[in-house]
């Protein structure tokens, strides 16, 4: 894909109409005035070979268009007029190619007809001086008129040199195709139209729309004009998308492959400020970044120091007011939000994690990212998320599709560098859990510690602790992994560290004895478990022992606030065994008589009998269970 670029009216669309015989201002006001407004599409053959064509527009209030033409092109074609030389756009273009990371170009010299030998000279030098220290300073310069024709078969033959040399692009990778354009044909539906920049579409895939988040499937795909059943990487293509509104799929948009890329409302990446840049860049300004085809608002922050000065590159983190689908190695264009100049661009690192307070070690792991690659780059990754991450995330992350991310998890975990959770379907860096497996130990050291009467801590209060509040299958996952290295006891809902039981001392059983005491002097009317509680010596333990009591059963509960002495219930046992045994069915009435209390008591008491299957409920009246 060529992509025109450079200052108002210096002739790309002509240039285009010249070189593909193809008109690509399409827009009424655009004929009118005589401007390109938005984007025009174009091919050509040179050689047998399709080229495609992308024709911006140089007006600066379009920008933003502009930006959206050239994400994905191969090769840029900046024109400058010759009667005018390099003007304000002709450079912004410029540094925008130059910060995409676009290394082939060609510069046309357009309007060679209207000046003199002399004056082209001078413009060309002009152009080459332009061109210096940017990635496109080896590229051709060549004169040409769309007027006279001079030039265009030069031209044409440069276009063909590049296109056969520049390496194909490789149909592995993630599909993903920004789009550019989306239009309604009546009796055919929606139809959007982008530069495939990896992987390959077919007919009748179903494609994620991101960040929307939803689902499409392709009626019908055409590259060139032409219907074909797969369109490759570098292709511009047109697809029909089933059942779709055209307000719902927008320019901006990123159609991808199903599970391998996710709305996020930010990114860290590598940042460069223009040196023609105005200020430095504070620690946090507000910009319309560009990446893909899409705008989006949102604060960048300089992650060294303060502030970042004109000319310097430096680690960044983007803050997006609404989401956007960017993965790892995607270019992209910071212009300031008023007035809307462009200020610099950089490259996203990761696309998800907690930057909020950055140390050094992230910083050196994000730069190790930025230079990653494969499996390399997966393990970095766990590292940087500093939790167990689910294929899926992972996929988001490094930017590879579902099976192509097993294999490379099965291969770290093969050679030791990962664990892979396989039940859970988790995967986690060895250090990470032994950082937080060390932390779990060391929360339940000091719980086991300061609670020596519990048999260990609540799960809960562990998560939301110790690990910060994994979510419950990232816990259960780091719990199971660590009983099984026998560093943890798990029991139901407590954790406790692998030989440790609750213990009791001096205070402790004084404690003990003297609520046993109370509860089995109270008998059948005990007293109000918070009461005793409440008054007890130490109140502060007295919650623990009872616990316990709980635990060991010498307490029971019947009731919220209602506990029987265990002795107490035996003893109520006893006496309704006999009763009924001389007296047959036992009434509620004979119940209280038999124990001497209340209905308050009577009632809670034989409900837990019935419980617990000691005596059986039959009408108004109570056998013994099993008899
Ligand atoms: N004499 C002469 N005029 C040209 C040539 N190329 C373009 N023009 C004229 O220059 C004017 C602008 O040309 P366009 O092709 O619309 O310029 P553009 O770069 O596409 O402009 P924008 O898209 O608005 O940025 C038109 O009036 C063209 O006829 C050329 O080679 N020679
Ligand atoms: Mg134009």
């Amino acid at each position: 894909v060529v992509g025109t670029a450079g200052h108002i009216d210096h002739g790309k669309t002509a240039l285009v109409k010249a070189l593909t015989g193809q008109e690509t201002d399409r827009l009424p006001q655009e004929k009118e005035r005589g401007i390109s407004i938005d984007l025009g599409f174009a091919h050509m053959d040179i050689d047998g070979v399709p080229v495609a064509v992308v024709d911006v527009p140089g007006h600066e209030r379009f920008i933003k268009n502009m930006l959206a033409g050239v994400s994905g092109i191969d090769l840029a074609l900046l024109v400058v007029a010759a009667d005018e030389g390099p003007m304000p756009q002709t450079r912004e273009h410029l540094d925008i190619l130059d910060l995409l990371g676009v290394r082939r170009g060609i510069a046309a010299v357009t309007k060679r007809d209207l000046v003199d030998d002399e004056w082209a000279c001078i413009v060309v030098e002009e152009i080459h001086n332009l061109l210096a220290g940017t990635t496109l300073e080896a590229s051709p310069v060549i004169q040409v008129s769309a007027v006279t024709g001079e030039g265009l078969e030069e031209l044409r033959k440069a276009i063909g040199k590049v296109v056969s040399e520049a390496p194909a692009r490789t149909p592995e990778g993630v599909a993903r195709l920004p789009v550019d354009r989306v239009f309604t044909m009546p009796g055919f539906g929606t139809v959007v139209t982008g530069t495939l920049v990896s992987g390959e579409i077919v007919d009748g895939q179903r494609l994620d729309v991101m960040p929307q988040d939803f689902t499409v499937k392709v009626r019908q795909l055409e590259v060139h004009g032409k219907r074909v059943p797969r369109a490759l990487a570098g292709q511009r293509v047109a697809l029909n998308l089933a059942k779709v509104e055209r307000g719902e799929v927008r320019r901006g948009s990123v159609l991808s492959e199903p599970g391998t890329l996710a709305p996020t409302w930010g990114f860290a990446g590598t940042f460069r400020l223009l040196s023609r840049a105005l200020k430095p860049l504070a620690s946090s300004t507000r910009v319309r970044l560009h990446v893909g085809t899409s705008e989006v608002l949102g604060r960048l922050v300089s992650l060294e120091g303060d502030s970042l000065d004109p000319g310097d590159e430096g680690l960044v983190r983007f803050k997006a007011e609404e989401p956007l689908a960017v993965s790892r190695g995607d270019r992209f264009i910071a212009r300031s939000y008023s007035p809307a100049l462009t200020i610099g661009g950089g490259r996203v690192i990761t696309s998800r994690g907690r930057f909020r307070r950055l140390n050094h070690v992230d910083h050196e792991l994000l730069r190790l990212l930025d230079q990653a690659e494969g499996p390399g780059a997966a393990l970095v990754e766990l590292r940087i998320q500093n939790s167990p991450v689910s294929l899926q995330t992972l996929g988001f992350l490094i930017a590879e599709n579902p099976d192509r991310v097993t294999a490379t998890v099965e291969h770290l975990a093969a050679g030791g560098k990962a664990l892979f959770w396989r039940e859970y379907g988790l995967v986690v860096h060895p250090e990470v859990y032994q950082a937080m497996a060390g932390k779990i130990r060391c929360f339940l050291g000091e719980y086991h510690t300061r609670h020596p009467m519990r048999r260990g801590a609540p799960r809960e209060e562990v998560r939301g602790q110790a690990t910060r509040g994994w979510d419950q299958r990232q816990f259960t996952a780091l719990a199971a992994a660590m009983e099984q290295d026998g560093l943890l006891v798990v029991n139901k809902e407590v954790l406790a560290l692998p030989g440790q039981s609750a213990s009791i001392d001096v205070e402790g059983r004084q404690i003990k004895e003297d609520l046993e005491e109370q509860f089995r002097a109270g008998g059948f009317n005990p007293p109000p478990l918070t009461e005793v509680v409440a008054q007890a010596a130490a109140s502060g333990r007295a919650g623990d022992v009872v616990r316990l009591l709980l635990e060991e059963t010498r307490l029971i509960r019947v009731e919220d606030d209602m506990v029987f002495h265990a002795d107490v219930v035996e003893e109520a046992k006893n006496r309704v065994r006999r009763f009924i045994q001389e007296q047959g069915p036992m009434t509620v009435a004979d119940f209280r008589d038999l124990l001497g209390t209340s209905r308050r008591y009577a009632l809670p008491l034989l409900g837990y009998l019935d419980r617990v299957r000691f005596t059986r409920r039959e009408g108004d009246s109570r056998t013994l269970y099993g008899s």
